[in-house]
């Protein structure tokens, strides 16, 4: 039988798309929307209070496109933390302004493919444990996207041996590391907890970096012959000193 590989798991997250009701916004009055926007405020206080003290992290991106117009990214400790989350958010008079577009949940995930070193547990390093509990970068674009391994045929990702699907890998992340410092990615395993296996998010300063980067890895043997892919979002970095202007109307 072929061999599963161990994962190593960190904060949960929740891909979390509005769409803006801009009719209903704009039928309030400047009161209720001053409300709304100073309510949100002092959600986005306490959300980067949680950052601040490295209990989870969170960012807020503009999506380009009808798919969405907000995207936030959430992160934290536990399943429970993250639907407390969204329920206050749910609560709140910015919400009343919301619909649902699409969500996405999933987890950190790293694996662990490569031998150990030393005997020494990788996930007992400090240096992995920060991968598992990172704090968002706040980079301009935001591409979000699903995504599955195919077992079709003679293209199986579930019936190669485990030290194949590591070569395979390995040669991925060679791919991967000629971007270091254009873009950070960060995989979430959603094998169990949502509709595609892996969630990919991917930050960049420049936009055209994230299709550089996807192109050139579709030529990876991990991607053409085992990558499927699910819808994407892309996203402008929404700062919270932009966002009243952005709400303006
Ligand atoms: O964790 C590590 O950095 C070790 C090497 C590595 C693994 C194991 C790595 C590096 N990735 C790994 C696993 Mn990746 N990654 C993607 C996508 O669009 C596509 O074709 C694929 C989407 C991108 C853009 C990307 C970027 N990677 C994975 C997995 C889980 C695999 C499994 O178990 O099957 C998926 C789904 C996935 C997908 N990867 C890197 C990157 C980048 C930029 C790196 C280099 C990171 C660095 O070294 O700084």
């Amino acid at each position: 039988m072929v061999e599963a590989v161990e994962t190593m798991d960190g904060w949960y997250c929740l891909h979390d798309m509005r769409t803006i009701d801009w009719t209903s916004w704009k039928l309030a009055t400047s009161e209720e929307r001053q409300a709304a926007i100073d309510e949100f405020n002092n959600l986005l206080t306490k959300w980067e209070a949680v950052e601040e003290a490295e209990n989870g992290s969170h960012v807020m991106y503009k999506v380009i496109g009808q798919k969405a117009d907000l995207m936030f990214m959430f992160l934290r400790p536990t399943m429970d933390e993250l639907v407390d989350l969204e329920t206050t958010f749910n609560k709140s008079a910015f919400a009343d302004f919301l619909l649902p577009a699409h969500s996405y949940v999933s987890v950190v995930e790293l694996s662990k493919y490569q031998p150990q070193k030393d005997g020494v547990d990788p996930e007992t390093l400090p240096e992995t444990q920060a991968r598992l509990k990172p704090i968002l970068p706040k980079y301009d674009y935001i591409s979000f996207y699903p995504m599955d391994r195919r077992r079709m045929g003679n293209e199986n990702w579930y019936t190669l041996e485990k030290n194949e699907r590591g070569k395979l890998l390995y040669e991925h992340s060679k791919t991967g590391r000629k971007y270091a410092g254009k873009i950070k990615q960060i995989i979430t395993g959603s094998i169990g907890l949502d509709n595609w296996e892996w969630g990919v998010t991917l930050f960049a300063h420049d936009v055209l970096q994230l299709k550089k980067i996807v192109y050139e890895m579709r030529f990876d043997e991990v991607s053409s012959r085992y990558g499927e892919f699910g819808e994407f979002f892309i996203g402008n970095h929404l700062k919270r000193e932009d966002f009243a202007a952005y709400l303006h109307v």
